[in-house]
């Protein structure tokens, strides 16, 4: 058997002196061990391993189902099922919390914990549930290839956020689902850094696709030849297999009742896209006109939209003044703007439609009886903290995101935690943690926060620049600690450009370009392109652009701005997390170079400091490393006393645990809160652990007996 000092402890509880020094011996230990998950107490931290692990088959699966947390070595497997036999046993819906940096396995995890859920549910094999399982696993091929794609930092990068919904009948097994997005990084579409790729999808069409295909939809295979997915030169990514991929996905969109009248309008638009950054502009005299009209012809015929129409609305667009209606001609900055903004918006409504329809093909029957009574675990895997060379809009949304995630991890586990030991009525010694809610304060609060200045700013149509926007955010958030930008501090070398200011996050300091912001905040589209598809004869593409059928005299209120639709979603967001009995994984991410045995000790100590582990071991443990309800703790435990089994009638069940804990003279290690048990030492609970195992097979024997005799 392997020693403590082989394998290092499976819960960071149990370590000797609980220090940043001795939690990264124990990871590292366990990862060059192998050992990629650990605990602190309820909460799972993972390592992504970087290799494929062989601890998620059959076996593992029976060895953790309907198994408590302690009988088994630390595995995700034992989170997902806690999180099911909560749900199942007391009705309560619960969620999984996934958080970790870009790139530290959260996407894996969230595949992983579905497939166990599948796995463990429908004993019965019923047709009905069969298919809801599959459509929750075989969705996710689709969704990633429209949602994900190669960054700098990760081959596979979520781009946009998912909280997906499990609902499960009173028997446990899964009836339904509903999945929640947040937005989608769509500027991605119109432009990659160096080493990056557009969303996975258009590659595997260019290299998954047969010949009709591609020749109906007037493409060839070269990447080269498409502006909108060559800026990077980065095609090719060692990890991932567009071909493969591409029928994998093609299988999932048959499995999710994509007619196929649904999917000959999908590539057509992903096409049309394809095909829009081609098209170029030329001034001819003073008239602006396109100057390769064969790419718009193919896109007219794609979109199923007059070729007139779209060549029109590409190169002006119409003005509606004092009931007056006029024609504007676009200057060639205009209509590459436009064009640009068109695919984008183009790509955004087909991924919230291809959403809706894994929902809708995944929706509870709500006419059924299997409904009555259903409760739901959540599982969220959002993107992960990212910093880039270049970091705009697009990672201020998803840094707030995590700060998000992060304050409601401190929230429930680090404050509620010991909230409730005072509350219990426990003697408690404060523990102290950084609290991040200062810097979600500098991103949302209302008329200062960042979002609110943006949103001020983007009210001045055509008066306020980016420069101009970042100089009342300097004049506004001058004194905020979190906040620096170059014109504050010229000195600073990480805050060369003019236009860069920096957050220190609680994850470490990015350096954001405000150029952009206010034009992604706005997310404006020229009203003619959405009249122009709403039109079409394809009635998937129209269906995806009601707005457009208003007509141009009519006023429109002013959408909300993209921050605070974002700002919006992360509130509602919380709350429903909040509301659940949550679980965690905390996932940490080795090295940058993707190394199955390189464990950088410097990233990873950042990390371990970022997530507020060791502030998380120490409340766990210098506060209690079990709690327990005295039913359940009665239950598990009253063999182990004469006085207690088989039941205990002569008081409460705390009393019947007091009795428990005086015979084996644990007294000293307990304390007794009002409503549950709280035990120090984890060598109490062992001991209560194999007092309960020694009992067992003589347990077993007698009931055998008894069995026997009844024989
Ligand atoms: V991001 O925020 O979406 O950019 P994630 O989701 O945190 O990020 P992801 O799950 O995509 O990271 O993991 C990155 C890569 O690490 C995967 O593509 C795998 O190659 C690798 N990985 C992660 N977890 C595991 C695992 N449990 N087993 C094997 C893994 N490989
Ligand atoms: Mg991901």
């Amino acid at each position: 058997m392997n020693t403590q000092k082989e394998v290092g402890v499976g819960d960071f509880v149990l370590l000797d002196k609980i220090d940043i020094e001795n939690v990264m011996k124990n990871l590292e230990i366990r990862f060059k061990n192998g050992k990629i998950y650990t605990y602190i107490g309820e909460v799972c931290v993972s390592v992504n391993p970087y290799r494929t692990m062989n601890i998620y088959d059959a076996n593992y699966i029976n060895q953790y189902k309907g198994r408590e947390l302690f009988e088994n070595p630390p595995h995700i497997f034992a989170i997902a099922d806690a999180s099911h036999k909560i749900m199942k046993q007391q009705g309560r819906d619960t969620c999984i919390v996934i958080s970790g940096e870009s790139g530290s396995g959260k996407t894996e995890a969230s595949k992983i914990i579905m497939k166990y859920i599948a796995a463990v549910t429908n004993i019965g094999g019923q047709k009905d549930i069969e298919r809801v399982k599959n459509v929750l696993i075989q969705s996710n091929s689709i969704l990633e290839a429209f949602g994900n794609a190669k960054t700098n930092r990760n081959d596979n990068s979520s781009r946009f956020g998912k909280y997906m919904d499990i609902h499960f009948d009173f028997k446990g097994d899964p009836i339904g689902g509903h999945m929640n997005k947040y937005l989608l990084e769509k500027s991605r579409v119109v432009y990659q850094q160096p080493g990056e790729r557009n969303f996975h999808c258009f590659y595997q069409l260019l290299t998954g696709a047969n010949e009709d295909l591609l020749k109906k939809l007037y493409l060839n295979r070269n990447v080269n030849n498409y502006y909108y997915i060559q800026q990077g030169q980065a095609s090719k990514v060692d990890s991932v297999n567009d071909k493969t991929d591409f029928r994998e996905m093609s299988l999932s969109l048959n499995t999710l009742e994509f007619s196929s009248a649904d999917v000959d309008s999908l590539w057509r638009v992903v096409a049309a896209v394809l095909h829009l950054g081609n098209v170029e502009f030329l001034t001819d005299g003073d008239k602006l006109k396109i100057k390769n009209p064969i790419v718009t012809k193919n896109i007219a015929n794609l979109l199923k939209v007059p070729e007139e129409e779209l060549t029109k609305s590409l190169c002006e667009r119409v003005i509606a003044a004092c009931k007056d209606i006029m024609r504007k001609e676009h200057t060639e900055t205009e209509a590459f703007y436009g064009r640009d903004a068109l695919a984008k918006a183009i790509y955004d409504r087909l991924f919230s439609w291809i959403v809706e329809k894994i929902n809708s093909a995944v929706a509870v029957d709500t006419t059924s009886k299997r409904s009555y009574k259903s409760s739901l675990i959540g599982v969220l895997d959002i993107y992960g903290f990212e910093i880039f060379d270049n970091n705009s809009f697009e990672q201020f949304c998803i840094n707030y995101c995590n700060e998000k995630l992060q304050q409601l991890f401190i929230e429930l586990v680090l404050k509620q935690e010991q909230e409730e030991y005072k509350r219990e009525g426990v003697e408690w010694q404060d523990i102290d943690y950084f609290n991040n809610q200062i810097i979600c304060d500098l991103v949302e609060a209302p008329h200062k926060g960042v979002l609110a200045i943006l949103d001020e700013a983007c009210l001045n149509v055509g008066k306020v620049t980016d420069e101009l926007l970042l100089e009342t955010m300097d004049k506004k958030l001058k004194n905020h600690k979190h906040y620096m930008s170059r014109q504050l501090k010229p000195t600073d070398k990480s805050l060369q450009h003019r236009v860069n200011f920096r957050v220190t996050h609680y994850a470490g300091d990015v350096t954001y370009n405000i150029i952009g912001f206010l034009d992604k905040n706005k997310d404006s589209l020229f009203q003619d392109f959405k009249r122009l598809l709403y039109h079409s004869t394809d009635p998937v593409v129209k269906a995806m652009w009601p707005e457009g059928a208003q007509h141009i005299s009519e006023t429109t209120k002013r959408p909300l701005t993209a921050g605070t639709l974002f700002k919006n979603s992360m509130s509602a967001l919380v709350q429903n997390l909040a509301s659940k009995e949550p679980h965690y994984i905390r996932c940490i991410k080795p090295n940058e170079i993707k190394s199955p045995t390189v464990f950088d000790e410097e990233r990873i100590r950042h990390q371990v400091n970022y997530l507020g582990l060791v502030e998380n071991v120490r409340v766990r443990r210098a506060g209690f490393v079990y709690r327990q309800r005295y039913d359940v703790f009665l239950k598990r435990y009253k063999m182990i006393s004469q006085f207690t089994w088989p039941n205990f009638r002569s008081g409460s069940d705390k009393d019947g645990t007091k009795v428990i804990m005086d015979e084996h003279e644990f007294n000293n290690d307990v304390k007794y809160g009002h409503t549950k048990i709280f035990i120090r030492s984890p060598k109490t609970l062992f001991a209560l652990e194999s007092a309960r195992n020694e009992l067992i097979p003589g347990i077993v024997t007698l009931i055998q007996k008894v069995w026997r005799g009844y024989q």
